[in-house]
């Protein structure tokens, strides 16, 4: 049977661009199907044509014998999907039982547990720049403070850590001391918490050196080349 087309809805500057890593990575052909954020940093309301949530990403699947169409949305999925059907020459495969399942264990853990507290200080940090006039400003960055205080600042640190013991363990990569679909999922939100500004370098060297691995990929290179193209940063 013969590989559909792959369509990427893809927003830029999302965790769209990990699916064009990956799809580069197994050297699979692609389609995208760019969206632009608006000014408010959010998506244009046509991806809900798509899928009812008009979240990024989402891959459309297309039959190129029938016509007919499937659609994936949630990152984790998607690259369970991608992974599962069509790496054919087995690029990315780990043969070992237990190091594919903690594969798949990072494909749900990505989005379950780490991009939670990951997001709260990110939208905190908005709450901080927004323009609010004195003293509300005070006080609304006095509550933002609190609330990071209290639970995100150290929730994002103790799943950081994990993360770090992980890569050390496994010789700079997620799984059995080689690349899978694990590192490509999770780059994205270990860059955005540590290029971001909500972690340090310094204190994650093992990230941080993962990060360097997995951006200096050829797969890196050709997926920025092409959001580019499609006019974004990544
Ligand atoms: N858990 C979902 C999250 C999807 C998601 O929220 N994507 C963001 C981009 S990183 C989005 O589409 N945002 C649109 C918006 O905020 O309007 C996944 O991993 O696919």
């Amino acid at each position: 049977m013969s590989t559909p087309i792959i369509r990427v809805h893809w927003l830029n500057e999302s965790r769209a661009f990990r699916v064009l890593q990956l799809l580069e990575q197994l050297k699979l052909d692609y389609e995208i199907v760019p969206y632009k954020r608006n000014q408010d940093f959010r998506a244009p309301e046509d991806a809900k044509k798509i899928h009812p949530l008009g979240r990024f990403p989402l891959v459309e699947l297309e039959d190129r014998t029938t016509g007919k169409k499937k659609v994936l949305a949630e990152s984790g999925y998607i690259f369970h999907y991608i992974l599962q059907h069509f790496d054919s020459k087995g690029l990315l495969k780990n043969n070992d039982p237990d190091q594919a399942e903690q594969i798949e264990y990072f494909l749900y853990y990505a989005e379950g547990s780490l991009q939670l507290p990951l997001m709260i200080e990110f939208i905190l940090s908005m709450t901080k720049k927004a323009p609010i006039p004195f003293p509300l400003s005070y006080l609304s960055g006095k509550v933002a403070d609190k609330i990071s205080e209290k639970y995100s600042k150290g929730e994002l640190q103790n799943q950081l850590k994990f993360v770090e013991g992980e890569i050390a363990k496994n010789q700079g990569y997620l799984v059995g001391g080689k690349l899978s679909g694990a590192d490509i999922l999770m780059l994205s939100p270990l860059q955005h918490a540590l290029d971001g500004g909500f972690a340090k370098h310094e204190e994650y060297p093992h990230i941080s050196k993962f990060m360097d691995t997995l951006t200096a990929l050829d797969s890196y290179s050709a997926a920025m080349a092409k959001a580019s193209a499609n006019g974004g940063k990544f």
